[in-house]
């Protein structure tokens, strides 16, 4: 392989607040920090995001390592918890705001591109107990509020902004599967809480369009896209794909972009009794407050067939995914350390969708990477660790994204996930996905040899 990436092409990498600042003076806690306080054991070796890659005291240092691996742009986020004094009355923290404004003039006097999002799971945990978080709208009302007052503080420096950060995620982790607080199990709470999480985006879109300060500042919402492909071609094993696709990835998709929900699943929702509240102005705003472009994360595909017992002979309670099972496909090449499926041409497969079905939004990949555990394993001996694999991983990505652009595809850059090995949420410091290793008892931190490749590629604009 030898190709070049269109000009000014994003050459980058993600993490977010909680995962990478640590909790250093954060006048409030979310959810994942109360829930560490609570129910320890429930985190990967008892480890949660106390410490995370101790951005918030290195941030200066880290940033001179993420220059030296040539990334041009960072996405990271804000956290609520930190900038905020009172989430009601809308007032800042004034060493939080010194904090982001340093932060963010670090990134752009090393000529790095600082992307900012504003939500990454952190949802404030009085929030939840007051109002029960995502549940009610008003607090999405408060969202905006914080939202608002980030794009005062900063958007004279800051172009790249994004809503949230993987909102079904959010519904999976914490009203269906159990991976987030308030670890809850309610599908028809699901949807509505999906609902509200685009209604709060939406909000936030028009807020931006008023308060932004740069004229050249724009607004998205990064979504986590799983391309389902089903089991075979019959019609159950298709109906429960095309099922899946719109409840997964088009129901945040369609409405970011085309300002509506898939009308096949709002069917489905009304059959069963589950469709979510919503007033016609709310519907008005969410139609005309789409985004001006897309991060999409890529990680797995979705092997989806029918499910085995027909969705209508349930007696169990409703959930949106009763219509479809996942499905072990015999051969399928694994990434034993994280379990998920690599699967490079599904790349290509987004940018064609995006292409033919959203009106070839622009777009940038924001998240795609491989999480391996004992990665000490392959350090040499003088301290580096030899992720020939992780190259791998991204070349074929990178081969697969190139071509879709060739084809015509609307992407302006690829983001690693992540510059520093940081803390994750279900695994804390098992899986490492960095460019950049990090010794998490001496915060000593170190480039693998996928930095030092990826600096050339950045330097180049060309994948060899
Ligand atoms: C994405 C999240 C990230 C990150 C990543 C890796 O879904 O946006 O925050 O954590 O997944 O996953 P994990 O950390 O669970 O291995």
């Amino acid at each position: 392989m030898n190709v070049r990436f269109p000009k000014n092409f994003w050459w980058g990498a993600a993490t977010s607040g909680p995962q990478s600042e640590g909790r250093f003076k954060k006048r409030h806690a979310n959810v994942f920090d109360y829930w560490y306080e609570v129910e320890p054991e429930k985190f990967h070796d008892h480890v949660g995001p106390t410490t995370a890659s101790n951005f918030y005291n290195s941030y200066k240092e880290d940033i001179q390592l993420m220059k030296k691996i040539g990334l041009n742009s960072v996405r990271t986020s804000i956290q609520w918890t930190r900038l905020m004094d009172d989430f009601e009355k809308g007032t800042v923290n004034n060493g939080a705001v010194t904090f982001y404004n340093q932060v963010i003039d670090e990134f752009l006097k090393n000529g790095i591109r600082p992307v900012i999002n504003l939500h990454h799971f952190d949802l404030p945990i009085d929030l939840y107990h007051k109002y029960g978080g995502w549940e009610s709208k008003y607090v999405g009302e408060l969202f905006v509020k914080f939202a608002e007052k980030c794009f005062e503080l900063f958007s004279d420096r800051v172009t790249d902004w994004f809503t949230f950060n993987e909102p079904m995620v959010i519904v999976e982790g914490e009203y269906l599967h159990q991976f987030h607080y308030p670890n809850v199990i309610d599908g028809p709470k699901a949807v509505q809480v999906a609902y509200n999480l685009q209604l709060a985006s939406a909000k936030t879109v028009k807020k931006f369009r008023q308060n932004n300060r740069n004229p050249k500042g724009k607004i998205g919402i990064i979504l986590n896209l799983t391309p389902p492909y089903p089991a075979s071609n019959s019609v159950e094993d298709l109906a429960a794909s095309n099922y899946a696709d719109r409840w997964l990835n088009q129901f945040f998709m369609k409405a970011s972009t085309n300002g509506h929900f898939p009308e096949k699943l709002i069917e489905v929702f009304k059959k069963d009794g589950v469709m979510f509240d919503c007033s016609s102005d709310e519907l008005t705003l969410i139609n005309e407050n789409t985004v001006d472009y897309l991060g999409l994360n890529y990680y797995h595909p979705h092997r989806v067939k029918a499910p085995e017992i027909s969705p209508n002979s349930l007696t169990v309670d409703w959930m949106p995914d009763k219509y479809y099972d996942e499905y072990e496909m015999p051969g399928r090449r694994m990434n034993v350390d994280k379990g998920w499926e690599i699967y490079p041409k599904a790349i290509y497969d987004i940018a064609m969708d995006v292409k033919n079905n959203y009106g070839n939004i622009e777009w940038f990949v924001s998240e795609n990477g491989m999480g391996v555990s004992r990665e000490e394993r392959y350090m040499n001996p003088q301290g580096r660790i030899e992720d020939d694999y992780r190259i791998q991983f991204i070349q074929e990505h990178l081969y697969w994204l190139h071509k879709a652009i060739a084809e015509g595809a609307n992407c302006f850059g690829y983001h690693l996930w992540t510059p520093i090995d940081c803390w994750s949420w279900g695994n804390a410091y098992r899986n490492r996905y960095g460019f950049i290793s990090n010794n998490i008892h001496t915060q000593v931190k170190t480039i693998k040899k996928s930095g030092y490749w990826f600096a050339e590629v950045s330097k180049t604009n060309r994948v060899e």
